[in-house]
């Protein structure tokens, strides 16, 4: 299995982590995308997004951070990951369309600003980021991980950018329970770091 991947991407991260979580090897194929190397057409194959991650598992390429972690799940650790009920999976939908949306449009472009010098509006950014920051500490002041009882693929994807905030600027202090919320993604068994993360010190 292949994972066409960039180190200072959140998104790319997003699905390094869990395979390590989950014990599953995987050959790190790197892309410059400043280079243009995900416009080729060898790649666009993969994902017609042109954008990465992207996965090659046997015959089977797929792009989107999102719709990758479903499949590694689905494949690999659904009982864990990723529970089959109803009701579970409609709520870690609910929080993967939070990452694809409100975490995408704040943190994530706020960081691509002060990290990249990326032409976004650092303001509208920062504001939609403060949104969402607020609606996950109401959400974890009362529960531990996003769903259920036990991490899933919705705190894996929702987590990099939000510990990646110092990258964009941002602070984390009024929001207590999120950094607490950390701290235990921080904690878990064959935890995978990237730079740029949030230390450990300021997460308690
Ligand atoms: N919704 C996509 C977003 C992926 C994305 O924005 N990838 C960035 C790197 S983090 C990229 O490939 N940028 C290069 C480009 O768009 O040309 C996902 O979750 O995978």
């Amino acid at each position: 299995m292949k994972l066409y991947d960039l180190e200072l991407s959140g998104n790319c991260y997003k699905i390094r982590l869990f395979l390590n979580l989950i014990q599953q090897p995987v050959e790190l194929v790197q892309v410059n995308v400043l280079k243009g190397e995900q416009k080729t057409p060898e790649f666009t194959a993969i994902n017609p997004r042109a954008q990465i991650p992207a996965l090659q598992d046997g015959d089977f390429g797929l792009g989107d951070s999102h719709a990758i972690l479903v499949y590694l799940a689905e494949k690999f650790a659904r009982d864990d990951w990723y529970p089959t009920e109803p009701e579970t999976r409609a709520r870690i939908q609910f929080w993967l369309s939070i990452s694809a949306n409100e975490m995408a449009r704040g943190l994530a472009d706020a960081r691509l600003v002060k990290l990249f010098g990326a032409g976004l509006d650092y303001e509208r950014a920062t504001q939609t980021a403060a949104t969402s920051l607020t609606l996950l500490e109401h959400h974890l002041q009362n529960h531990n991980w996003l769903v259920g009882d036990g991490p899933t693929i919705a705190d894996l994807a929702v987590f990099p950018y939000v510990a990646l905030a110092g990258d964009a600027h941002i602070d984390l202090n009024p929001y207590p329970a999120v950094r607490a919320w950390i701290t235990r993604i921080y904690d878990l068994p064959n935890f995978l770091s990237m730079p740029g993360q949030i230390a450990a010190e300021q997460t308690v």
